[in-house]
């Protein structure tokens, strides 16, 4: 019932996509109007998004139309994640082994669906990686977005560093992966585009103990700047520093590349502890966020999220869902449904009936509620 009076709404306030006019207006156009619907939807509820949804689940991969979230609850997630970590090598499969023309092609297929698409990039680590990368034997984490070992490879890669003409082209390659994201319109899709994330933490090689806040900055601006001059306008840009007990505003804002380079603010939190401390650190985290959203008219997002393996299966309604009720947020994302390391639901888990009392909440979006 829920569903079927929601899409009714949702058709009424929804305008669809842009129109077929390929120009850089019509994709700054297709961008505002994504902007505009997830600002609107936000009124409803918060969406729901998964990483990875079509490609692979517990039990299958590389299926038509198969997704861990659709078979658990019957809906596709409203968000669908994407990863293109691999992409700046020339590879043709990312990090994860998902080959990157099925990436375009469910790219494409969420966003006619009704879908939102949001991109991240783990590229490998400039300086400490090999030609050929993973797939020439270097071993995880050498020569990853993980290897942290050396301080100076954010500014290695800027003007003047050593390895600026190779970073250079690895956003070149970037920058044709997404010009391929197309509709037959020749519509560019629109995307929430989310580099350089987690950055208050130290894991990656953009982290905080790897740059300088200018340094951070700079990195962010070069591939803005290049992706812009390409002339993606059909990006939202998302700026998602990892959820922490000491991440008030001072701190969100310490490596924030300006009011008029992001649209979504987000953050990244993850329940690695005790089910208290995650509530206590979210619920602070998404008031501070929440409120510099409001204050500053963006998007406010938990980006990422999850209880690796659900080993709580109760976890969607008894930890997640009472916090994020209280918060005007956009969406939540939960990551990949991984073998040995699943944050999605899956149908023949114990965590599927939470799953889908949460899929029957009224504010709880998927992609029929946004259609
Ligand atoms: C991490 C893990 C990795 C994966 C990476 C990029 O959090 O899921 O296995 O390679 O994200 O998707």
């Amino acid at each position: 019932m829920k569903k079927l009076m929601v899409l009714a709404v949702g058709a009424m306030i929804i305008a669809g996509c842009t129109g077929s006019k390929n120009t850089a207006e019509g994709e700054k156009a297709g961008m505002d109007q994504l902007f505009e619907r997830m600002d609107t939807l936000k009124k409803k509820g918060y969406m729901f998004g998964h990483q990875d949804d079509p490609f692979y689940g517990l039990t299958w991969e590389y299926q038509t139309d198969s997704s861990d979230v659709k078979n658990t609850c019957g809906d596709w997630p409203a968000v669908m994640g994407f990863e293109l970590g691999g992409i700046e090598m020339g590879d043709t499969k990312n990090l994860d082994s998902v080959p990157f023309t099925k990436m375009r092609e469910e790219i494409i297929k969420h966003h006619e669906r009704g879908g939102i698409v949001t991109i991240s990039w783990h590229p490998r680590n400039p300086l400490t990686t090999i030609e050929g990368g993973g797939n020439a034997g270097q071993k995880f984490p050498e020569g990853t977005a993980w290897d942290v070992r050396d301080t100076t490879v954010v500014k290695s890669i800027l003007e003047g560093g050593e390895k600026h003409e190779l970073f250079l082209t690895w956003m070149q390659r970037v920058s044709d992966f997404l010009a391929q994201l197309k509709t037959s319109d020749g519509e560019r899709v629109p995307i929430i585009f989310r580099p350089w994330h987690e950055n208050t933490g130290s894991w990656f090689w953009w982290g905080e103990k790897l740059c300088t806040t200018e340094e951070y900055k700079e990195l962010w601006n070069m591939l803005q700047d290049k992706l812009v001059m390409d002339g993606f306008s059909n990006l939202l840009w998302a700026y998602s520093p990892g959820m922490a007990a000491d991440l008030d505003e001072i701190k969100y804002l310490e490596r924030y590349p300006g009011d008029d380079r992001i649209q979504v603010v987000g953050i990244d939190g993850y329940q690695w502890g005790t089910k208290e401390d995650f509530v206590a650190q979210l619920d602070q985290n998404l008031a501070m966020l929440t409120k510099f959203a409001s204050d500053h008219g963006k998007i406010a997002a938990l980006t990422e999220c999850g209880l690796k393996n659900l080993t709580d299966p109760t976890w969607w309604t008894s930890t997640l869902t009472p916090v994020l009720d209280k918060y005007a947020i956009s969406y939540f994302l939960v990551w990949r449904n991984y073998k040995e390391e699943w944050f999605g639901p899956s149908p023949a888990k114990p965590d599927a009936p939470y799953f889908n009392e949460m899929f029957k909440k009224e504010n709880v979006l998927f992609l029929e509620d946004i259609k």
